[in-house]
Parts: C-alpha cells; structure tokens; sequence
C-alpha cells in the first residue's frame, strides 16, 4: 500500500495537462467513484488496527494533494486557454442590452400630475387597502350605495369595519382633508380597484388622478376655468370643453365633463363615436357633508374636486383601441412609447 500511496504521489508532482478536459480525466482516474485513491480508502478497512494510524494519516495527506493539485491544474488551463487567443478580444462587440422605457401609463400620470403642479397643486398618496371610513362613509355614500356591494368592491373582509381595496383615490383626499387645515390643493395620483369583468374598455384595476381644492370663496366657475386649462395644456390649445349634468355621492352639484374631439375637431368621427365629444372626467363642488366629515367648516370654505382615469386619458392621446394592452407589458406595444416623454 505505501508503494502505491508513493507512486501516486510521485505522479502528482508531474502531473501536467493541456486542457480541462485532461484535468478531469485525472480527476476522475484518482478521485472518482472507482478511482485509484478511492479504491485506497476502500482497502484502508482492511488494515490491521496498529498500522492504521500510519497509513491513515498518509492517505488523508495523499487525497489532499491530489485534491490542490486538480485544482492547480484547473486554474491554469483555464487561464492558459484564454491566453492562446491573447486573452479577451477587446475588438468584440458588446453585449446588446435592451433598454427600458416609460410605461404610457406612468407618462400620462406624469404629464396630468404636472400641470396640476403649474397650477400650485401639491402632490398626496395614500393607502390601496382602506377602510370603509375612508372610501364610503366619509364620502357621503349611503349604506345601501351599490358601490358598497361585494359586486363593486374588492373586500379583504367584512363585518364591522371592512377592510377594502380601495375603489377611488378620493380616500386620500379625505386623509388629507382630515390633517390639513385649508388652504388645500392636492392631486391624488394612484391604483384604484374595482370588481368588473376584465374588457377592452374595463379592468378591475386602473390608474385615477383625482384633484381637490378648498379654500374660502372657491366656486363652479373656478373649477370650470382650471378643467379648460388642463383639457388645452393636455390636448393642445384648440381644445373645447362641455360639462354635462351628473350624480356623484361627495360632489354637489357634479357634473361630467368632455372635450371636442382632437381627432376630428368637433366634426364627429369613429373615435367619438359621431357626437365630435370625448367624456375625459368627473368633477364638481365637494358635498358640505364630505366637508363636515372630514372636520371642515362648510360655512367657511367650499371646495371643487374632479377625478380622472389615466388609462382612459392615455387611451384618447395615443387613440389606444384596447386598455387590456396596458396591462400586458408586450415589449412591442411599450416601445411604441419610448420617445414620448
Ligand atoms: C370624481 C368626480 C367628482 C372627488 C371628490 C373628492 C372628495 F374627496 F373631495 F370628496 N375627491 N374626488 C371626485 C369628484 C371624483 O371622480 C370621477
């Protein structure tokens, strides 16, 4: 045994190799599952129990030399084999690293939050997940609102205070309303979620930018003349607006607004469907009872609100016929976008 423990001993100091290749023909000679100094191991039993210590000791050192010198040999092949060809070849072209961009969404959201911004508006953002409180009972919906249906809104659970995603971003307007003396002026960009049958033109979570300004003496005619400043900062100056009549729980009077169509300049087109109008958004003068719940004197102030939805927005700037395409994140819609903003 200590003859062979020599030989390959002697055979290790040699031993040389050309590639990885022949390394792992070495490995596997000496330390493989029937290999030379496996097999050792395995005859090792059989030494008398006073000879053991000798040739235990001999043996580790043996497969501890085999084990380093493998390991050499790895190391240099691998660098020599890089240095027959001088190394890395630094007239390669790089690697193509496909590039990110914008998503629509986040530009549209951008592009409304920042013109709210020119007007002296203030950016809030809240919870998705929300309470009753905050969504429904400090806005002025009624108990049996449908809204408050299991149909409408996603619950988390129910009982005596839900737990809900919430539906609209006004849930942060009343965070606000409720820590902040007026003056206020706040848009509430954010992800909104509603229980409805995933369509073209529906999915059960969008993006809203809701605005809210109080102060004392606000009235309709303020919030007719900021919507037109946005509609022509957003659609381009020849831009015409229409409010028409509307029922929201926390505004009063509320209104649906609407621009004249940029495709066809009012003359009526497939886009607006012939009426030459696209609805763009909600709004209207904060209910005194929203004002009251949220610790506001409406006697003091009033206040107008409106809310918007991103994706509709961005659906009428880039005539997108199908919102689902929003979500989807194919890289060949996105990049339709990457010069945009
Ligand atoms: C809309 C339409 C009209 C609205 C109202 C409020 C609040 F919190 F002040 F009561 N926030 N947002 C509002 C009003 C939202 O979205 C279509």
């Amino acid at each position: 045994m200590n003859a062979i423990i020599d030989k390959i001993a002697k055979e290790l100091e040699q031993a040389k190799a050309r590639n990885a290749q022949e390394v792992e023909e070495l490995r596997v000679r000496l330390l493989g599952k029937k290999g030379e100094i496996t097999k050792l191991f395995e005859d090792f039993r059989t030494v008398s129990p006073e000879l053991k210590r000798e040739f235990g000791k001999k043996l580790n050192e043996l497969k501890n030399l085999a084990t380093s010198k493998i390991e050499d040999l790895r190391k240099s092949t691998a660098d020599s084999s890089t240095d027959k060809k001088g190394g890395e070849d630094l007239t390669m072209p790089g690697d193509y690293i496909e590039l990110g961009s914008r998503h629509p969404i986040s530009i549209t959201r951008e592009q409304i939050v920042s013109i709210f911004a020119k007007l002296g508006y203030t950016v809030a953002e809240g919870p998705e997940i929300e309470d009753d409180h905050h969504v429904f009972e400090s806005l002025n919906f009624p108990p049996d609102h449908p809204a408050r249906d299991m149909q409408d809104t996603f619950f988390i659970s129910k009982g005596y205070n839900p737990v809900l995603l919430r539906t609209h971003t006004s849930s942060v307007q009343v965070r606000t309303m409720e820590r902040t003396k007026p003056p206020i002026r706040v848009v509430c960009p954010g992800r909104v979620f509603r229980n409805e049958a995933i369509s073209a033109r529906a999915h059960c979570i969008f993006h809203q930018v809701e605005g809210l300004y109080i102060d004392k003496g606000v009235s309709f005619a303020d919030l007719k003349q900021s919507i037109l400043l946005f509609c022509r900062e957003m659609f381009g100056p020849q831009t015409k607006i229409r409010m028409r009549p509307s029922y929201f729980p926390f505004t009063e009077p509320s209104t649906e607004v609407d621009i004249s169509c940029n495709i066809c300049g009012g003359k009526g087109c497939n886009i607006c469907k012939g009426t030459g109008w696209l609805e763009i958004m909600g709004a209207g003068m904060v209910d005194p009872n929203v004002l009251e719940a949220c610790g506001i004197d409406p006697k003091e102030y009033t206040g107008f609100a409106f809310g918007m939805g991103v994706e509709r927005i961005a659906m009428l700037k880039w005539q997108v016929k199908d919102l689902r395409l929003y979500f989807e994140n194919d890289i060949r819609f996105l990049k339709e976008f990457e010069n945009s903003l």
